[in-house]
């Protein structure tokens, strides 16, 4: 009999509901946007609409691969657990848990599994060499509110359905759907805010889809944005325009370190106009509500925690921050109240060159250097989660061949892919059908509070759940017998235990055990997610409501938590109780950003681009996601082209390698600057369709020795090229 589920699709972080309808055989025969989702409600786009055919894709590996050496064999998953034992005691008998590195790629943010076993694996794992895409991303913002706020996730996003004026910079949300802030059906929300009046005003050195449907759209060069920010602060204290919401420190040194970079200094540098710097500037002092958004454009560059500092520093200049219509926090639902703790980044630094921790994690631009380098701590056994640094990663193409390295590789993932061929061991997780879904991380950076939980909408029929992987992997690391619900006892145990201890919890004082009986939910996942629902802000425990897994499953559609509030002194996690407007570590970078004040640009630089039908490397295996307009082209001004006189295709040669690429001229991107999408190169073995439109990775040209200093986040953007005809 054919069924209908309600799920949210995981594929982008807009967390749009999708109304699914299956076969009897569990086939996907339709997929539509689910109008009764009170945050998408109704939206999907072509990723979403394709989600059975992703979930279906005869490439999907359905059972384990071991690597012998006649070539890749199917096992059973008693077999390959027993082949990941013995790599991981090997290595670590002979090198200690210093030789093991784990790597976790993006889409960790968007499955149970990853937001609930991935902390535990990497504590299990013992080691610090831990990467993700992270610092391929975020990471500055992450630094940037961890030094301002106190908290690393204590992100503020543009109130986007009331703001009167938006500022963005760095993003393309027509072609990427929005990051750092979830909010399905963006171009839809970005309209009605023109609509109502207000004003959109997009920074971007191409003219992209967002960018044409903006009031103004403004050229930066790339890798400039903390020139061009640094300006419009300098204008609004040169003008008396600073009206701070708050009591914040540092209003002195921001002024003083501001004075360095007057508009007619970073117009040269970031090739915008003074006048423009100036009147950015004006226009976002004067709005009645005003927020600055800047995403990866801005993070993935040489200065991209000063850049995502500085967007904060005027949301706060200006009294947006935390106000209706600026930059406010959300709240979402399986947030719990820590204690305070200062933040720190570069509590310690990588091996071999230095590059500091953020988050607990080191910069994957420096995953080869530890794996090619010899010494005590040499990473031998890297597992890859989720994950496709040789196409994602800088110099990805170092990185293939430091992976053949490796004395042991294991790798969990739906693919035979670029990165996974390296593995000795793949373990494949499930359909996504067969997953439950709930945001942890996405929901937290949410244009509106919700919350809406999918319950798997097919049985496992005898193959692990992604999280019984990944609490097996565990499991096996600490050398402990059990499983992934012995796992959850333990972790549900610890949470409980704390929550019992903790003054204002709600449930100070009661006993663990009783507490225990009352949560709900089919596998250790769902209970654990119970547990963080009633502990939340609109739990049944905190005394902040009556929500709990089973209010969730009563909801298949989502619940509205309602609108972004003010609520700055329940996320500010600073010692002192302020926002630290001027932390002495984004001062000192201030130094390395005015040196560069002077700087002679490169003729060309290289930036990224998206495609609203590709995301990442992971979606080129899907007949209708690629082909088209879908492709692997070099953007180019078409005053550059004739002037290098390129012809159909052109070599781009960078410090670290070349590529050769069809050539597509438009007068779209500035001149200087070319654009290459990421995620293509394909040369895995495992994905069929994909090999058809393979492209070329432009993570072969990128540097893996430039990056973010304060974050050690990778530079993608503003990559000094060369380019040449081909001959
Ligand atoms: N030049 C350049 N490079 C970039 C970027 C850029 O803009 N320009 N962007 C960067 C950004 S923002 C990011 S986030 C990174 C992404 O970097 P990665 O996360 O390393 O790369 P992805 O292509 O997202 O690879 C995802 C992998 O997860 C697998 N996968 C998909 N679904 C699941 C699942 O449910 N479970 C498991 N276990 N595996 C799954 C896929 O098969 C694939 O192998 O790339 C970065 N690299
Ligand atoms: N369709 C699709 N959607 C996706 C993804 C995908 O690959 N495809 N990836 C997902 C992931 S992992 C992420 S992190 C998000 C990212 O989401 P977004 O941040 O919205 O990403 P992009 O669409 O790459 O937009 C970045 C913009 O920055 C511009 N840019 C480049 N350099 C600079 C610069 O120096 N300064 C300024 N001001 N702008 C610059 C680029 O031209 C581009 O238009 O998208 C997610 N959604
Ligand atoms: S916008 Fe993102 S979440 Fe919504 S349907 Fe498309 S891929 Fe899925
Ligand atoms: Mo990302």
């Amino acid at each position: 009999m054919a069924s209908t589920v309600h799920r949210t699709c995981p594929l982008c972080e807009a967390v749009c509901g999708l109304t699914l309808t299956l076969d009897d055989a569990g086939h996907v025969t339709g997929v539509r946007g689910d109008r009764d989702d009170p945050f998408s409600k109704g939206f999907i786009c072509p990723k979403g609409a394709s989600l059975g055919r992703l979930d279906e894709d005869p490439d999907r590996l359905r059972e384990p691969l071991l690597k012998e050496r006649a070539g890749w064999r199917a096992a059973s998953w008693e077999e390959a657990f027993a082949a990941v034992r013995r790599g991981l005691d090997e290595v670590t008998a002979r090198h200690g848990r210093g030789a093991v590195g784990v790597y976790l790629g993006n889409p960790n943010a968007h499955t149970m599994a990853g937001a609930l076993y991935a902390t535990p694996l990497i504590k299990a794992l013992g080691t610090r060499n831990v990467f993700s895409a992270s610092t391929a991303d975020q990471m500055p913002k992450h630094v940037a509110s961890g030094l301002m706020f106190g908290h690393p996730l204590a992100v503020a996003v543009p109130d986007l359905d009331r703001t009167d004026h938006l500022l963005m910079l760095g993003a393309n949300p027509l072609e990427s759907n929005g990051s750092l802030c979830t909010a399905p059906d963006f171009p839809g929300r970005l309209k009605a805010l023109r609509r109502r009046g207000g004003r959109l005003v997009v920074v971007d050195p191409r003219r992209t889809r967002t960018a044409a449907l903006a009031d103004e759209h403004v050229f930066v060069r790339p890798g400039t944005d903390a020139y061009l920010l640094f300006g419009m602060v300098h204008t609004l204290f040169a003008e008396d325009l600073v009206t701070p919401s708050h009591e914040v420190n540092g209003l002195d040194e921001v002024r003083e370190a501001a004075k360095q970079f007057p508009p007619e200094a970073v117009a040269r540098r970031a090739g915008v106009p003074a006048d423009v710097v100036v009147r950015l500037a004006r226009e976002l002092a004067a709005a009645r509500t005003a927020a600055v958004y800047g995403r990866i454009g801005t993070c993935t560059a040489e200065f991209g925690t000063l850049a995502q500092w500085l967007v904060d520093v005027l949301n706060v200049l200006t009294g947006n921050l935390d106000r209706p219509g600026g930059a406010m926090f959300p709240k979402p639902a399986t947030e719990f109240a820590a204690g305070r703790r200062t933040y720190a980044v570069g509590r310690w630094r990588s091996r071999v060159r230095g590059l500091p921790e953020a988050n607990g994690e080191l910069p994957v631009a420096t995953l080869a250097d530890e794996i090619e380098t010899p010494g005590e701590g040499q990473v031998r056994f890297l597992l890859t989660v989720a994950g496709n640094p040789v196409l994602s990663a800088p110099n990805g193409a170092r990185l293939d061949g430091a992976l053949g390295r490796l004395d042991f590789m294991v790798s969990v993932d739906p693919y035979l892919n670029e990165t996974t061929r390296h593995a000795d061991v793949i373990l494949p997780p499930p359909r996504v059908l067969q997953s439950g879904h709930f945001d942890f991380a996405l929901l937290g950076f949410a244009v509106r509070n919700y919350a809406r939980y999918s319950p798997p909408a097919l049985p496992l029929a005898g193959r692990p759940s992604e999280s019984q992987i990944l609490a097996g992997l565990a499991m096996l690391a600490s050398g402990l017998e059990g499983d992934a619900d012995d796992l959850d006892e333990f972790v549900i145990g610890q949470l409980l235990d704390k929550a019992v201890r903790t003054p204002g919890s709600g449930v100070e004082g009661r006993d663990p055990g009783e507490l225990r009986v009352e949560l709900e939910g089919a596998t250790g996942g769902e209970r654990r997610l119970d547990l963080m629902l009633r502990l939340g802000p609109y739990g049944s425990w905190s005394g902040g409501g009556d929500l709990t897994l089973r209010t969730l499953l009563d909801h298949p559609h989502g619940l509205d938590l309602g609108p972004l509030e003010p609520r700055l002194p329940e996320v500010l996690r600073t010692a002192s109780g302020r926002v630290e407007l001027a932390p002495p570590r984004l001062l000192d970078d201030v130094e390395r950003l005015r040196a560069g004040l002077e700087a002679e640009p490169p003729e060309m630089v290289l930036i990224g681009r998206r495609h609203l039908r590709s995301n990442n490397s992971w979606m080129h295996n899907v007949g209708p996601l690629v082909g088209g307009g879908n492709r692997c082209t070099l953007q180019i001004n078409p005053a550059d082209a004739a002037r290098l006189g390129l012809g159909g295709e052109a070599v781009v040669r960078s410090a670290k390698g070349q590529v050769t690429v069809p050539v597509e001229p438009t007068d779209a991107i500035m001149p200087g600057v070319v654009s290459l999408p990421h995620g293509w190169g394909h040369a895995g073995g495992g994905q069929r369709v994909a090999a058809a439109h393979a492209g070329v990775s432009v993570n072969d040209l990128t540097d893996e020795t430039t990056v973010d200093v304060p974050s050690g986040n990778a530079v993608f953007n503003g990559v000094p090229v060369t380019i040449s005809p081909t001959v």
